[in-house]
């Protein structure tokens, strides 16, 4: 199997976790494309018709897309656990919530990253970010006690989230009011698969 992904995608992140937390490194094969929504990589268009990374191609079956799809895959292709039955709802909800915090800060990026300085809309910014403040509040209000349970789905994508605002929106500061959600955050990071895919700037 080839995973397409790339260094900073917080969304591909969540597989490369998974990939490591769960012994499947060897199996998977991580292919690193660039991709944006103006240019998609052929490669990615080929395997995703909507040109978004991560996508996971298997042999002799077909290419799967979206994160939340891939991680439930690869988590049951080897009975990983990382989606226990007896907290299955809040699992998928913390991973959803976390999703949706990548969504916006994604947006973010892409909103003052690549349009051209004259068309970035501050409002919209602005929304989107009170999306993750919201979002963070949520996570450290309701769900601090599953992210202190054993390893799950949930936990790594709050940590790949948390992960890709430190990378690309530090200056606004997501840890303010949210003490022990960063607290959680700092040995998280620690871990080996948190570690050894971690990127800079
Ligand atoms: N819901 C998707 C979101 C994936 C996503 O937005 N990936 C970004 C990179 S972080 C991407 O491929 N963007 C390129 C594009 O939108 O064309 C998932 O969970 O996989």
């Amino acid at each position: 199997m080839e995973l397409l992904t790339s260094a900073a995608s917080p969304f591909a992140r969540k597989v490369r976790v998974l990939l490591r937390e769960t012994g499947q490194i060897k199996t998977v094969k991580e292919v690193h494309v660039t991709t944006s929504p103006y240019k998609s990589d052929p490669k990615v268009l080929a395997a995703n018709p909507t040109g978004r990374i991560p996508a996971l191609t298997r042999p002799e079956a077909t290419t799967l897309y979206d994160s939340r799809v891939i991680t439930r895959f690869l988590d049951s292709h080897i009975n990983a656990g990382l989606y226990p039955e007896k907290s299955l709802w809040d699992v998928l909800t913390i991973e959803a919530t976390a999703d949706a915090i990548m969504d916006s800060a994604v947006s973010i990026s892409y909103e003052t990253r690549t349009r051209p300085e004259g068309l970035i809309s501050s409002d919209w910014v602005d929304a989107q970010w009170l999306k993750v403040v919201n979002g963070c509040k949520a996570l450290q209000g309701n769900w601090l006690v599953n992210l202190n349970g054993p390893l799950n789905m949930g936990q790594i994508s709050v940590a790949c989230a948390l992960a890709y605002l430190d990378l690309r929106h530090s200056a606004r500061n997501w840890r303010e009011g949210n003490d022990a959600l960063a607290e959680w955050f700092s040995s998280f990071e620690g871990r080996r698969s948190m570690v050894d895919t971690h990127v800079d700037g």
